[in-house]
């Protein structure tokens, strides 16, 4: 594998690092105020960017270059609300879309074809990724204040067959 490659992977790991370890804080937060639905979704979440990192470091590893398993920094632990949560978690992922963006770039300046069709599975997945907080965001900013209507939310996104799920996702 080509050491800017191999670069680009590691950063990328990182940053998937970063993501689970924000969602675990978002999660966190919303235990603590008893959005157990928010909370279980965020938990999930923060499984699921695991996830996304751990394939890359076998990714990097097999195709003989060196995962680096990176430090994280401490995320922010409260916010402001949950739109709050949302508007930050779609942010987040605008950032990665982006870095996923660029490392395909990498790939076809490098002429790394094998690299190139393992980042599809990422790119397909941040569509999906913003999607899903794109839908959530706009069913937030309906309900605005309205306590009741939180409520609900809290409880629909606890059943929603839209929570990201690790388990199926490990399958792809
Ligand atoms: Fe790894 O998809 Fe979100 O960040």
């Amino acid at each position: 594998m080509k050491a800017r490659i191999e670069e680009a992977l590691n950063e990328q790991i990182k940053k998937e690092a970063s993501s689970s370890h924000f969602y675990l804080s978002m999660a966190s937060w919303a235990e603590t105020k008893g959005l157990n639905g928010t909370a279980k979704f965020l938990y999930q979440h923060s499984d699921e960017e695991r996830f996304h990192m751990l394939k890359l470091v076998k990714f990097v590893n097999e195709r003989g270059g060196k995962a680096d398993i990176p430090s994280v920094d401490k995320p922010q632990k409260s916010f402001e609300s949950l739109e709050n949560i949302f508007e930050l978690l779609l942010e987040h992922e605008m950032q990665v879309t982006e870095s996923i963006n660029n490392l395909v770039d990498i790939c076809l300046q490098e002429k790394d074809y094998t690299t190139h069709n393992f980042i599809q599975w990422y790119v397909s997945e941040q569509l999906e990724e913003e999607a899903l907080a794109r839908t959530i965001l706009d069913k937030l900013k309906m309900i605005g204040t309205d306590k009741g209507g939180l409520y609900l939310f809290d409880r629909d996104l606890e059943n929603s067959a839209i929570s990201p799920d690790p388990a199926a996702e490990q399958q792809a």
